[in-house]
Order: C-alpha cells, then sequence, then structure tokens
C-alpha cells in the first residue's frame, strides 16, 4: 500500500474529521446545499493548487441523487394513476400474450413494457405536451419493444379499438387498422413521430433533434419555447455505440431541452448488462464527464425510512457493494433472499430488517416503479436550465409477470406467452375485475369511457393539450423556383470546365438567392467542406455555433474566413457521419415536427455513407425523411489516388433498397440541375414522402447545353444523350449506356468504334438505372395482373431502346449489378453486356483505375465490338484486332480477385 491510499483509507485523525464535518453540516443548516458544495470546490481548487492529486470522481453514492425532502410532490390522484396503470399493464399483456395463442408466431414483448409502465405513465399523465395552439408539443422517443403499453393507453383513451388490439402485429391482415411491431411512422404515420427499435439509433437521432430545435429557434425559425425531446432507452441498449456516442454534443451545447430516460432494468435480452459491476454507476459516470446533468433514481419510496435511520452508512455501503447479478437475484427469489443475501451482508443491515416481513421486503421499491421518485426526477429534469438531463430509473424486468413465471428471470425478454396461473397472479397483483372463467382467453379490459380512470385520462391529456403519441403528416408547402432559374447550371459552359459537385454547389446557391426558400437550405457537412468546395458559405451564411465565435478566426482577414454565428446556416457536424447523418434526419423531418419543412443538404464522402449509416439512412426512410443526400467523390475510380477505403463503387445499391429513396448518379450538370429541382418541388412543394441520393465527382470537365426535351427522361432514368445517326454502308450499330464520369468514357468508345471499326453508336445517359429498375418491374407487374388490358405497360428502358439496332452496352464507375438492375427490361433478343467496377478499390491515377477496372474507352469499344461479334455481325477477328489496337492484355487477372 503505498502513502497515499494510506492516508486516504484511514483516518488519521478522526477527531478532526468530525470536526470538519460538523461544521460542514453547520454549513448545510444555515446555508443549505448549494454553499456546502460551493465550499468544498474552493477546498479541492486549493489542495489542488498545494500540488494534491485529486482525480476526477464520476460517480456518486449507490442512492437516489434527489433526497426525499428535495422531491417535488406530484399533484396527481396517485390512486387513481395506479389504476390506471393497473388497466394499462393488463391490456399491454393482453395484447401480446393474445397475439401468441394465434397461429403464426406473431412474436412482441411484455417484459420491457412490464419495466417501464410508471416511467411512461408519469410521462403521459403530467409531462408531455401534445402539440396545440399554445404549445409546439414535446418529441418523445419510446422504447421500441414498449410499444405494447403505448398502444394499451391510446385504447383506454379510446383512440385504439379493441379490434385494434386483436390486429397488434398482423399489418397486412389488419388493411390499415393493424398496429406495428415498433413505432414505424411510415406504417403509422398518424401516430408514431420517430422510428426506433434499432438499438441505438433512438438515443443518437434524439440528440440531433434538440440540437436542431435549438439550431431553428437560433436562427429564429421557430419561437424559443419550453419544449423537450424526451428519449427512452434501454440501459442494454447503452452498449451501442451510437446511443452514447454523441452525449458529448449535447453537454458541449447545454441542450437544456433534451431528456434522456433509462430504463434501467439491469438485463437485456439474454442475461444481465453488468451482472459483475453496476450499470448505473457506470452511465452515471459516462454523462456526467460528458456534462449531463445525472438523476439516479435508484430507490423507491419505501426504502426512505430505511436510509434515513442508516446513520452509519452501512446500508448505503451494501447498496454500493452488490453488484447487479446479485440484485437482479433479489427480485427473481423473492423477500426471504433479499434478507439473507442482501441485508444479511452485515448485522447492522440485518437488524435494520427484523421487524420487516419478507413480503414487506419483497415490497421495497425500486425508482422506477415509483411514480414519486418519478415524478420529482420529471420535475427536476424539466426545470433543469443550460444542460441535458438523464434519469437512470432503476427497475424491474418484467415486473409484475410473478415469481419463478418472467420477473426478473434471464429468458424474460422474448417471453410472450403467459400460463394460466401467471395470468391470474397478474390480475390479481394489479386488482383487475376479470371473473376467474373468463381468464383463459386474457380478454382486454376498458372500463368504460365514462369511468372515473377514463374521464381522468382524458383531463389529463386535454389539460397537455391533446394525445400523444400523433404525427403531423403536412407542414406548408414553399414554392420551388423553375428549371429556367438554373440557366447558370443547365447552359454549355463552353471551355470551363468543373465537376458535378461544383454544379451541385452552385445549384444549391441558387436556391439560397430565393427569398422565401433560402431560409430553409440547411447544408451540413461531417469536416469535409473544403473537399466538396463549399467553403465560400462559411462566410456567406454562416456556421451554426450555438454560443457565436468567442474568438477573431485565424482566416478572418481571407474572403472565405471561418465564420460561427449563432444563426449560422451550415451545420458542421464535425467527423462524424453518424452524427451529420441524424443531423440530416432531423432538418429532414422538422416539417412534420416542427412544422417547419426544411431542405437539408448533407454532402459528403459516398464511401462513408450508406455503408457506414446505412442503418440510419433505412431509418429516415421509415421517418418519412425530405431532403438531399449528396455522395461526393464517388465511383471507384473517379476519385484518383486515394485508394481502397475511399473508393465507392457499391453506394447505389445500397441507396436503391431503400423504398422511397430516389437516387441519381449525373453525368452533366443540367442533370444535377434538373435532378435539384424536381426533388426540391416534390419533398418541398408536393411534400412527397422521398428523399433523394445524388452522387457528384470531382472531376473537372466541360459540360455540354441540356437537349430539348430530356427533363422528364432524366428524372426516368434514362434518355438518348446522341444519336449515332445513319451508319455508314448499313454498317453494325450499337447501343451506349453509361453514367456518372464513366459516360465520358463511353463517349470515346463510340468515337474510337466509329473510327477504328466504322461502328455506330447511340448514346444514352442513364442518371438512374435504379429509378429505370423500379418503373420497369412495375409496369412488368402491372401488365402481369391485368392480361387484358389493350394498352400493356411499357418500361422506359423498352422504350426507348425498342427499333434501335445492336446490342447494348452499359458502363458505370460501379459495380456491374448497378447497370445490371436493368436487363430484364431489355427488348426482347437484345444483347445486353454490362462492365462494372467490382472488386477492391486502390490508389493510383483516374486513367490507370479505369484502365484496371476495364471500364474505360478500350474496354468499352472492345465490349461492343465482342458483343457485335457474339451477334455474328463482326468477327472474332475483329475482337481480336480490338484487343491488339487497344492494348488489352488478355491474361489480366479478374479485378475483383487482385
Ligand atoms: C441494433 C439492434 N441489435 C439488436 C436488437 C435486438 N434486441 C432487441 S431488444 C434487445 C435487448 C434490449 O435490452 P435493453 O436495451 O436493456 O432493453 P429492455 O428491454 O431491457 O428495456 C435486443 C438485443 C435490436 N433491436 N437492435
Ligand atoms: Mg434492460
Amino acid at each position: 500500500m503505498n502513502q497515499l491510499t494510506d492516508i486516504l483509507d484511514q483516518d488519521l485523525d478522526p477527531r478532526e474529521t468530525r470536526e470538519w464535518i460538523q461544521a460542514l453540516q453547520g454549513v448545510i443548516q444555515a446555508d443549505g446545499t448549494e454553499r456546502a458544495h460551493f465550499l468544498l470546490e474552493q477546498l479541492v481548487g486549493e489542495t489542488r493548487r498545494a500540488g494534491g492529486h485529486l482525480p476526477f470522481a464520476p460517480t456518486t453514492p449507490y442512492i437516489n441523487t434527489i433526497p426525499p425532502e428535495r422531491e417535488a410532490r406530484s399533484p396527481g390522484d396517485a390512486n387513481m394513476e395506479w389504476r390506471i396503470r393497473c388497466l394499462i399493464r393488463w391490456n399491454a399483456m393482453a395484447m401480446v400474450v393474445r397475439a401468441n395463442r394465434k397461429p403464426g408466431e406473431l412474436g412482441g414483448h411484455i417484459a420491457s413494457f412490464a419495466s417501464s409502465a410508471t416511467l411512461y405513465d408519469v410521462g403521459f399523465n403530467h409531462f408531455w405536451r401534445a402539440p396545440s395552439d399554445h404549445h409546439p408539443g414535446d418529441l418523445i422517443f419510446h422504447q421500441g419493444h414498449s410499444s405494447p403499453g403505448v398502444y394499451a393507453r391510446s385504447f383506454l383513451e379510446g383512440r385504439i379499438s379493441e379490434e385494434q388490439l386483436d390486429l397488434f402485429r398482423m399489418e397486412v391482415f389488419g388493411r390499415g387498422k393493424g398496429l406495428s411491431s415498433y413505432p414505424h411512422p411510415w406504417l403509422m404515420p398518424d401516430y408514431w413521430q420517430v422510428p426506433t427499435v434499432s438499438m441505438g439509433l433512438g438515443p443518437l437521432q434524439a440528440i440531433y433533434q434538440a440540437h436542431f430545435m435549438k439550431y431553428l429557434e437560433n436562427r429564429g425559425l421557430i419561437a424559443p419555447s419550453d419544449r423537450k425531446v424526451w428519449c427512452f432507452l434501454g440501459d442494454g441498449e447503452t452498449d451501442e455505440p451510437e446511443s452514447l456516442g454523441a452525449i458529448s454534443l449535447a453537454g458541449r451545447e447545454g441542450l437544456d431541452n433534451l431528456i434522456f430516460v433509462i430504463n434501467c432494468n439491469l438485463q437485456r435480452l439474454d442475461g444481465p448488462v453488468r451482472g459483475n459491476g453496476k450499470i448505473i454507476q457506470e452511465l452515471e459516470g459516462s454523462f456526467r464527464g460528458a456534462g449531463w446533468n445525472v438523476i439516479k433514481t435508484i430507490w423507491g419510496s419505501y426504502w426512505d425510512p430505511l436510509l434515513a435511520r442508516d446513520t452509519q452508512g452501512k446500508l448505503r455501503q451494501v447498496m454500493m457493494d452488490t453488484v447487479d447479478g446479485e440484485y437482479q437475484n433479489c427480485k427473481a427469489f423473492g423477500g426471504a433472499y433479499t434478507r439473507e443475501h442482501f441485508f444479511g451482508k452485515t448485522p447492522e443491515t440485518l437488524a435494520m430488517v427484523s421487524n420487516l416481513s419478507d413480503d414487506d421486503i419483497w415490497r421495497l421499491n425500486r425508482g422506477g416503479h415509483d411514480p414519486h421518485k418519478i415524478y420529482a426526477a420529471y420535475h427536476a429534469a424539466v426545470n433543469t436550465k443550460g444542460m441535458p438531463t438523464v434519469i437512470l430509473a432503476k427497475t424491474v424486468k418484467g415486473y409484475g409477470m410473478g415469481l419463478g413465471s418472467g420477473e426478473a428471470q434471464n429468458p424474460t425478454h422474448q417471453q410472450k406467452k403467459m400460463e394460466h396461473d401467471a395470468v391470474r397472479t397478474f390480475r390479481d397483483r394489479f386488482q383487475l375485475p376479470i371473473p376467474d372463467d373468463k381468464l383463459a382467453e386474457v380478454p382486454y379490459y376498458h372500463p368504460g369511457k365514462d369511468s372515473p380512470e377514463v374521464q381522468y385520462m382524458l383531463e389529463r391529456r386535454q389539460a397537455l393539450g391533446g394525445f400523444l403519441p400523433q404525427r403531423r403528416r403536412k407542414s406548408s408547402s414553399i414554392a420551388v423556383p423553375a428549371l429556367d432559374t438554373f440557366q447558370q447550371i443547365t447552359a454549355a459552359s463552353g471551355e470551363r470546365e468543373f465537376s458535378t459537385t461544383m454544379a451541385f454547389v452552385r445549384g444549391m446557391n441558387l436556391l439560397l438567392r430565393d427569398k422565401a426558400l433560402a431560409p430553409h437550405v440547411v447544408p451540413i457537412v461531417a469536416d469535409e467542406a473544403r473537399t466538396f468546395g463549399m467553403e465560400g458559405m462559411f462566410r456567406q451564411i454562416g456556421i451554426y455555433a450555438p454560443f457565436g465565435q468567442k474568438y477573431k478566426p485565424v482566416d478572418s482577414d481571407q474572403l472565405m474566413y471561418y465564420r460561427e454565428d449563432q444563426k449560422g446556416q451550415v451545420l458542421q457536424e464535425g467527423i462524424s457521419e453518424p452524427g451529420a447523418m441524424s443531423a440530416w434526419m432531423a432538418a429532414a423531418s422538422s416539417y412534420s415536427v416542427s412544422n417547419v419543412p426544411m431542405l437539408p443538404f448533407y454532402i459528403y464522402y459516398s464511401m462513408f455513407g450508406f455503408q457506414r449509416i446505412g442503418d440510419l439512412a433505412w431509418a429516415a426512410g421509415d421517418l418519412r425523411a425530405r431532403g438531399f443526400l449528396v455522395g461526393g467523390t464517388s465511383g471507384r475510380t473517379t476519385l484518383n489516388g486515394e485508394g481502397l477505403q475511399h473508393e465507392d463503387g457499391h453506394s447505389h445499391l445500397m441507396a436503391g433498397t431503400i423504398p422511397n429513396c430516389r437516387a441519381y448518379d449525373p453525368t452533366w450538370s443540367y442533370e444535377v440541375a434538373v435532378i435539384l429541382q424536381e426533388g426540391s418541388r416534390r419533398m418541398l412543394e408536393e411534400q412527397e414522402d422521398v428523399y433523394y441520393y445524388v452522387t457528384v465527382m470531382n472531376e473537372n470537365y466541360a459540360h455540354p447545353e441540356m437537349p430539348a426535351g430530356v427533363a422528364a427522361d432524366i428524372i426516368k432514368g434514362m434518355y438518348l444523350f446522341r444519336d449515332g445517326g445513319k451508319p455508314k454502308k448499313g454498317g453494325p450499330r450499337v447501343q451506349l449506356l453509361g453514367s456518372g464520369t464513366i459516360l465520358r468514357e463511353v463517349i470515346a468508345a463510340a468515337e474510337l468504334l466509329e473510327k477504328d471499326f466504322g461502328v455506330c453508336s447511340d448514346i444514352w445517359s442513364c442518371p438512374s438505372f435504379t429509378e429505370l429498375r423500379k418503373d420497369g418491374f412495375d409496369a412488368e407487374r402491372w401488365n402481369r395482373l391485368h392480361p387484358l388490358d389493350k394498352k400493356p405497360r411499357k418500361p422506359h428502358v423498352t422504350a426507348c431502346l425498342e427499333g434501335r439496332a445492336g446490342p447494348a452496352i452499359a458502363a458505370t464507375d460501379y459495380v456491374r449489378e448497378y447497370a445490371d438492375q436493368i436487363r430484364a427490361f431489355m427488348p426482347t433478343d437484345k444483347r445486353y453486356v454490362v462492365l462494372g467496377t467490382d472488386g477492391f478499390g486502390r490508389s493510383d491515377t483516374r486513367a490507370h483505375l479505369r484502365e484496371f477496372f476495364e471500364v474505360d474507352r478500350h474496354w468499352i469499344a472492345h465490349a461492343a465490338i465482342a458483343a457485335l461479334a457474339a451477334e455474328g455481325q463482326m468477327k472474332p477477328e475483329d475482337v481480336a484486332r480490338a484487343i491488339k489496337q487497344y492494348g488489352l492484355d488478355p491474361d489480366k487477372p479478374n479485378p475483383l480477385t487482385v
């Protein structure tokens, strides 16, 4: 033992210690705990100045943060609220048990809501405001697996029928009446505000929703208010990096509009969260370190008298020494067990409960099941200024499911059935007036709309502005300027060369010139603004900084200096793609959450997009997000030099999996303009729930004039860029397709084919193979279902290529599968050959990379000749000549495998 721990562990002068403690007690009595805190800080400062090493202690004792004498009292009728909660608990359990008695293994969860029922009820009864004329409304992130409890409340309120409860998890069969397994705005667009259930994404999104609300307030787009974002999450869920990954942002920005409630039932799916430690202490340390106000709600009121008698601190010590695995045992095995294994740890604590029966010990409740403690915690949270709050509420997983039949058992998470006896015990525990002979069917119970319980609930909700959850589907429309406003990027560039990234940024700037629309544009970057040539926006519209710029930027003498501003419009989210994506989602759902439509553009390295934040992109679809994702430096070969981890050749496939995402890979600046205008119009004017993914490149080249009449086909995904004209002497003809930067190689290939082989090419620009696929399958499906219809529908691809001679050859900077998506819609007998960049990217020049991946002009020309030879229009000797003439190595290994 070294000297310091010796001193810390042993009291060298107990009398002196006592004097100091008495002095402190005197201060607390006379001037309160804040004054005591101040003095202690002074003492700590003094010791540090003298060289004392006082490490930061992130945790406090394992007791409630709010002592009983400082608890705010609930104005509610506690008995009434208990009865209501019993009804909700019962119906939530019944809907899951009944669903699982039907054939089909529908699943569902009882134990999660059983642990959090009181946490929700106190919020619904006293804190959460619905949007109304008087208030913008709070935003609640529910734990996904607790949805039955939320439905059960709505059932009592008369918002959801008994029939619907029986259609839980039967959304297809329910034909619009079914209830989603978890919160999904896509499936219940008037009800759920935000999607949760993919663990970690809820808390991450909640932080950025709160961040974005402050942004809207600071920019004067919404009035400042006391609205809050409440986020419920599981203790197991906090293991997801996304759950805690952004808490420092909330602390740094002092987001006092954000409240996390972590349901610490000590269990996750398989077993204990921290069997050998204490999750509440661990989380307290993390959140306090990140600048949060931490409220631990560990013990219920029944513990108060015991703690009051604990003058020696023995009980507190046992509380601290006991690990979560043991706490779980206490709730799984009951009062006698707890007496022996918990209180029995010291003679003093055992003596403390000598006058309590085993049942009394069993009733010693946890903080998260005590409405008084919860009310006090919520009250403190909503009144906290300058920092976000996390409430760490200790609960029991499967609370009420009964000893030995779910409560605190390891497999309880997945329990969807309850035996008859367990149902009876549940009924008795929560005093439901359900007769024995009805128990077998586990009937729903509604006390009637005039019952005091329902009247009380309705009155509470009315006082809080209306029902929750409720979601706003539409906001106001914003007019988007017509395409001719974008003339700067639809006109030919002449000699000027620039990239599609530049075209996009210019397009965004043109939107920023529209007075009505400009304030709604939200450029978002994850520390890559300079990469995409957006640094001009720093000065022009400023970078959002909630507390303004407190220093003179190092480049302040320059035109495009780093200007931060409380009213800044650019969201600079630092190096956090999940964070920037969540900020984008907050902006993209602001039409619903805040009744203010916004048009966010999140611009990033496309490689760090869908594959990095794919789950958020999926959630964004569910959320009905509206905005643009812009994948910069996209394609496997356009980002020369950067190599394997940077070269994206597949994000388009991922984007294509999201039903309401429209993805484009434009080549020309006018294509960018058309997509930008159309997308903005559909999202802002029409208020369609779609979002756009547009890939752009940093390769500079000249852009042609927009051909007349192609706008609609750009949107469809394919148009004739150049007709090959009449072939000389009836020579062969090919159809060449391309997108993005590789379209330029396609054009060059057409020239080679003409010059070297007398082959004539029609050139098709295909800004979206993904949209073409959707259109094709849609037409095909319709035709199959309408066999007698006189006018079969024609896929756009078919319509374009029908009657055009020769095989089709496509090349893109993406994997083959991307362009291959349209194979099914080729006119009958049309040969279709696809080139793509399958394989790992690597660093080199663009030219070398395109040669390597076999998508450059030579490989395209060669593929065209080979296709013509396969059709007998040319000879194998022609193919051999192309190989030789273009210097292709026949023994080159397949790029996929090297
Ligand atoms: C990303 C992700 N991984 C896994 C799951 C599956 N899953 C659902 S609930 C759950 C356990 C949740 O435990 P906890 O967060 O403690 O919540 P509790 O139900 O205990 O309140 C798991 C692993 C999921 N929904 N999302
Ligand atoms: Mg848990």
